[in-house]
């Protein structure tokens, strides 16, 4: 008698459990929707979405009018950022490239993280990394598994990672001691030099970049602080940019001494490189008699290899190089891009991503204006922007081009 009386309260509770179940299951809601944040958005691979996911190939023509970007909140498709799925619209011919060693791998973790769950998480563009030594499994392993694009791993060529043999080795090695002597920032570090030789004149050349038209350079460590909600490579390619910053500052004038020199000298022999409408009266105070050593921070670029790649970019840099200033000074890429695009670029050919927020130790670029920053979901302290403080050259930037100041501006000066 007990054990029937057992089994009839095993019977019962299995009924229950059962009744439950199918109760649950039928009273379900789920049907092709998520009920989102923001007012809910129709998941795009549900049924009855609106959102094309077709895209014409890389390189072949589009009609943009056909996939418009959200450039602000009041576009079609800025919501899509919720969604994990692929953005729709074409994508360019372009890639992430970063140099990096070995043991910037956990750094390099952190950027990746931050570009993927900014942006290319939904764009997946290829990634190229690029190193004076192998990569090793680790670094491959790691980064190939945080990228949501192809990526790429090359060793840079020797003649690309040395001292040119025109070089006075005993000269350079002075100048090194007498800069570690002055405490200049890296100014005894032969891979330094080499590090902004290879980026001023050959990291477009390699042949893993040879494939791609356009770059968007990331250093290990940095961070962005606002969603990126359309696709700055078609920015570019759209609106004519060849070149793109978000930090502008004064370069240390004991590392370029004689740079503007050269670049007189070479303005001197390629008159025919120099454009009508360029943005000398960034670079200069005085019709370019004097560098006033502004340039943008080539820690963040966006922009493009064709223009690296042409003769124009590289007779500047072989002059540039055949004076030695990235050995018996300490030339950095970032002055020497800046001059090239200052000189040798249109002033609307320069552009400045002012919602593309971003940071590399120690200057933070946080996009002036609260409603921006909100609508962007940044996360980034308006305070630390760097943008309208002394040493940035980004007034003078908007001065240069006729632009008005973003509202606020004069709250952020000190
Ligand atoms: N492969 C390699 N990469 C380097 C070397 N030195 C610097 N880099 C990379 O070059 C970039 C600039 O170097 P970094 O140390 O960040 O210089 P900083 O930003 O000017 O302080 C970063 O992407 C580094 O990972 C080097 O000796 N070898
Ligand atoms: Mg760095």
């Amino acid at each position: 008698m007990a054990a029937g009386g057992t089994r009839y309260l095993r019977f019962i509770l299995f009924a229950v459990f059962a009744f439950l179940v199918v109760y649950l299951i039928t009273q379900s809601t789920y049907n092709g929707t998520y009920d989102l944040p923001n007012g809910g958005v129709p998941n795009p691979s549900s049924s009855g979405s609106k959102i094309n996911l077709n895209r014409p190939a890389v390189g072949e023509s589009y009609n943009p009018a056909d996939y418009p970007m959200p450039m602000t909140p009041s576009d079609e498709g800025w919501n899509d950022i919720l969604f994990n799925g692929p953005a729709p619209g074409p994508r360019m011919n372009a890639t992430f490239v970063t140099l990096a060693r070995n043991s910037d791998l956990w750094d390099m973790a952190n950027s990746i993280r931050e570009v993927e769950d900014r942006f290319n998480r939904r764009y997946n563009y290829d990634w190229v990394f690029l190193n004076d030594k192998p990569f090793d499994a680790a670094f491959k392993k790691l980064t190939t598994s945080l990228v949501s694009g192809k990526t790429y791993y090359g060793e840079i060529p020797k003649e690309h990672w040395s001292f040119p043999e025109w070089i006075d080795q005993d000269k350079a090695a002075k100048v090194r001691q007498d800069m570690k002597e002055r405490k200049i920032i890296y100014g005894d570090s032969v891979s330094y030099r080499h590090m902004c030789r290879f980026e001023s004149g050959f990291f477009f050349r390699h042949p893993l970049m040879l494939n791609y038209e356009y770059y968007w350079r990331v250093e290990p460590n940095v961070k962005f602080y606002c969603d990126i909600h359309y696709d700055p490579f078609r920015y570019m390619v759209e609106n004519k940019k060849k070149y793109a910053f978000v930090l502008s500052l004064y370069e240390y004038i004991e590392t370029i001494p004689t740079l503007w020199e050269s670049t007189k000298k070479f303005i001197k022999n390629h008159p025919e490189h120099i454009v009508e409408g360029n943005s000398l009266d960034f670079l200069s105070d005085d019709g370019g008699e004097t560098y006033n050593r502004c340039h943008f921070w080539s820690n963040f670029e966006v922009g493009s290899l064709s223009w690296l790649r042409s003769r124009q970019y590289l007779d500047y840099f072989e002059s540039l190089d055949q004076d030695g200033g990235f050995f018996y000074e300490r030339w950095g890429d970032a002055p020497v891009h800046s001059i090239a695009a200052g000189l040798m670029l249109k002033k609307e050919e320069i552009h400045f991503f002012n919602d593309i927020s971003y940071w590399h130790v120690p200057f933070t670029h946080c996009p002036t204006g609260e409603k921006l920053r909100l609508d962007l979901k940044c996360n980034c302290n308006p305070k630390d922007n760097f943008d309208w403080k002394g040493y940035s050259c980004t007034s003078r930037y908007y001065d240069i081009n006729g632009m008005e100041k973003p509202e606020g501006y004069e709250n952020q000066q000190d």
